[in-house]
């Protein structure tokens, strides 16, 4: 017999009760569902009792919940309109928009991009297969609705700022949907001087973003530059991942390079994979001093073929399946807080855009959930407030 013909051997047979599928469906049954049966009972309550031609009692006449996933008015997921900002402490997680988008530099229409998230949010329930984590069980959470914004970047800025350092320091998780990428910086100025140490960035994008200024405003190629101005923010805990192509402005380089920040192309994704891009991501944002580490999450560092909602379209960035890997791994370390920029609605295909933004947010927060890190623990460690961010 020839042995250059031999069969191989065969490999191990997969046992179908190993895989993480079959497990994830064994998990489900653990997982409470006392929320769910009050908010159903609240719902027939304040929406009426269905007709009586309907067998099912959860009815109401008036939809008054997730289902219809047609019906309603969307804030992000459903879930409660916090109009009296002063409660939002009572939470564990707070949905903020922060339409401003006079920041950008070519196509604009991100100052929509909170909407056309809550709007496609619809269509996602409050439970995730994979982790086996339903949110409405294990975190209060409500919808801030927006910061009051007005068309002058640094009143803005002062603005947001001012928002953001309010939603922190009451202890309640900040999820920040922007709006375009210079909201960066006030986003971290609010935060960084409720931290105890320093703030470590994790930057996932195709543009470097640290350029001083652009056409002589800080706009969104510069929000990294005024950031690690921040005392505690210093540029040796950015870490910019995913950066390259031909939107790349050789000012924001130079910046980069003097400052020594980590940047990570897209061709090292591509060497080395997300596994380890994400652990060498991890080491260098929580290195030294660094006591929370903020996430900033760019729509366009996916393939623009998977985002064509976005203001600066770039080929060759994340396929959405691998930026979804690397942000759970960047959560399951824990985040202070994150934001998702540059999703801009009116170039958008399906809504497609808007839907992977509000899928980051919620694979992050479910990954924080399942490691236990949501609830927050802890409030923030300044009670300076809302003025805190004056501070640097
Ligand atoms: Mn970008």
């Amino acid at each position: 017999m020839n042995d250059s013909h031999h069969t191989p051997p065969a490999s191990e047979p997969l046992d179908p009760k190993q895989m993480k599928g079959y497990l994830a469906a064994l998990k489900e049954e653990s997982i409470p569902n006392k929320t769910y049966l009050e908010e159903m009972k609240r719902q027939v309550e304040i929406g009426l009792p269905g007709a009586d031609s309907i067998g099912d009692k959860t009815i109401s006449t008036f939809s008054r919940g997730e289902l219809p996933h047609y019906a309603g008015i969307n804030t992000l997921l459903k879930l409660k309109y916090l109009e009296d900002v002063r409660e939002v402490g009572n939470y564990d997680v707070a949905f903020l928009g922060i339409p401003f988008d006079i920041g950008t530099t070519y196509r604009s229409g991100t100052r929509f991009g909170p909407q056309a998230m809550r709007r496609i949010s619809a269509l996602y329930t409050s439970y995730f297969y994979e982790l086996g984590v339903d949110l409405v069980e294990n975190v209060r959470m409500c919808d801030l609705g927006d910061v009051f914004t007005i068309g002058n970047i640094e009143k803005s800025f002062d603005q947001v700022s001012r928002a953001v350092s309010h939603v922190y320091s009451s202890g309640c998780f900040p999820f920040l949907m922007g709006g375009d990428h210079s909201l960066g910086y006030p986003n971290v100025r609010g935060i960084a001087p409720h931290v105890d140490g320093d703030i470590g960035i994790i930057h996932i994008d195709r543009h470097i973003d640290i350029q001083e200024k652009d056409m002589d405003e800080r706009m969104h190629t510069c929000p990294w530059f005024h950031a690690t101005n921040i005392p505690n923010a210093p540029a040796k805990n950015l870490v910019q991942v995913g950066i390259g192509g031909w939107q790349v402005p050789r000012p924001g380089v130079k910046i980069a390079r003097e400052r020594g920040t980590n940047i990570i192309s897209m061709d090292d994704v591509d060497d080395h994979g997300i596994d380890k891009v994400a652990e060498m991501a991890l080491e260098m944002a929580w290195k030294g001093n660094v006591k929370a580490v903020y996430l900033s999450f760019d729509i366009d560092s996916v393939d623009c073929g998977f985002v064509p909602g976005t203001g600066w379209p770039e080929p060759g960035g994340f396929l959405p399946r691998e930026v979804l890997k690397l942000l759970k791994l960047v959560a399951r370390e824990g985040i202070c807080a994150m934001e998702v920029v540059e999703v801009s609605p009116a170039y958008d295909t399906s809504d497609i855009t808007a839907l992977l933004g509000v899928r980051a947010m919620l694979d992050v927060l479910a990954t924080m959930v399942d490691e236990g890190i949501l609830p927050r623990k802890e409030k923030a460690v300044s009670d300076a407030g809302i003025d805190g961010w004056k501070g640097t």
